[in-house]
């Protein structure tokens, strides 16, 4: 897929980071969130070596932005790689009962330990670690319930780490979006572009559209629920010639934004962040030998 390079590293990013690696020490559990629709890619690369030993729980997020088949694929998948993800929806509510189950049991385990050692409990101290815009405030606002920290539909709303309390038995530490300083994978990166998972100013909208076009042409169950074609098609009244995506926006921008392919990209856009093609998982996992 040929692309513009993609990089976003701003500076509060670059300060976020430096505070978190200091505050890693002093938590007891990493909650690394990623984007159910683009599992791999938004991964952080150094999270698991920056997080060592401490026991980490990986919360993949906006599950229901993807087909039921989609996350049980991933779960499959996941679980063989020896991860025991939670799945949730950090809008709706859905997995935070789960979320919230596994972090108390880490606080238990961490207090069996304390009291060993002649020391008091205390409450177990969660880092909520992940890129940007993959729902981490939306989580704890959900485990705590009620609005303790910004949640917005852009990247870069949480700004400073912000320790959330919970009724004593748990602390949770709110973090802004962690990214690599160089996006290296860029096939990746164009991926977090079409989720929203880093600045806009990153990217040009008109190709990141272009290259979502291009994917949307060519998925298929289990990606999606059904064929996605129609979708487009019923949605905007034009259809993808599979061959030629790249002239669906032209066609689309002259139905309806007076021939402006700039809005009409940023329409598709918007169009599939806030869900409005359906679930989609834009990575499913490449099939491995024993299926
Ligand atoms: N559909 C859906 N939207 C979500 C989910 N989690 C978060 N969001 C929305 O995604 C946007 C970004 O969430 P936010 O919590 O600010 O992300 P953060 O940057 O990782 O802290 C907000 O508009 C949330 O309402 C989810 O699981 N499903
Ligand atoms: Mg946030």
């Amino acid at each position: 897929m040929a692309s513009p390079s993609i990089q976003w590293y701003p500076g509060h990013i670059a300060r976020a980071e430096k505070q978190l690696r200091h505050q890693l020490d002093r938590v007891d559990l990493v909650l690394e969130v990623c984007d159910a629709r683009i599992l791999p890619a938004s991964r952080h690369p150094s999270l698991e070596r920056w997080v060592g030993n401490k026991p980490r729980v990986l919360v993949v997020n906006r599950r229901d932005m993807v087909p039921p088949t989609a996350r049980s694929s991933w779960h499959r998948w996941l679980q063989r790689q020896g991860e025991d993800p939670i799945w949730c929806d950090g809008r709706g509510g859905g997995g935070s009962k789960a979320l919230l189950q596994a972090t108390v049991d880490a606080g238990a385990a961490l207090n069996v330990r304390r009291q060993q050692r002649g020391l008091r409990p205390r409450p177990v101290r969660a880092l909520v670690l992940g890129f940007p815009n993959v729902g981490k405030s939306a989580l704890i606002n959900r485990l705590v319930g009620r609005r303790a920290v910004a949640s917005e539909r852009r990247a870069g709303v949480t700004r400073s780490l912000q320790w959330v309390r919970m009724g004593g038995q748990v602390d949770l530490l709110d973090a802004p979006g962690i990214l690599p300083p160089r996006l290296q994978d860029q096939q990746a990166a164009l991926l977090l572009a079409i989720c929203d998972d880093i600045g806009q100013a990153a990217y040009d909208h008109e190709s990141v559209a272009q290259a979502l076009l291009l994917l949307l042409a060519n998925l298929a169950p289990p990606h999606v629920g059904r064929p996605l074609n129609g979708l487009l098609a019923s949605r905007y009244g034009v259809t993808v010639d599979p061959q030629a995506p790249h002239r669906w926006l032209q066609a689309a921008a002259a139905e309806h934004t007076s021939c402006c392919t700039a809005r009409m990209a940023q329409r598709l856009l918007d169009d599939f962040r806030k869900g409005c093609l359906g679930a989609i998982a834009l990575q499913m996992p490449r099939p491995s030998p024993q299926g």
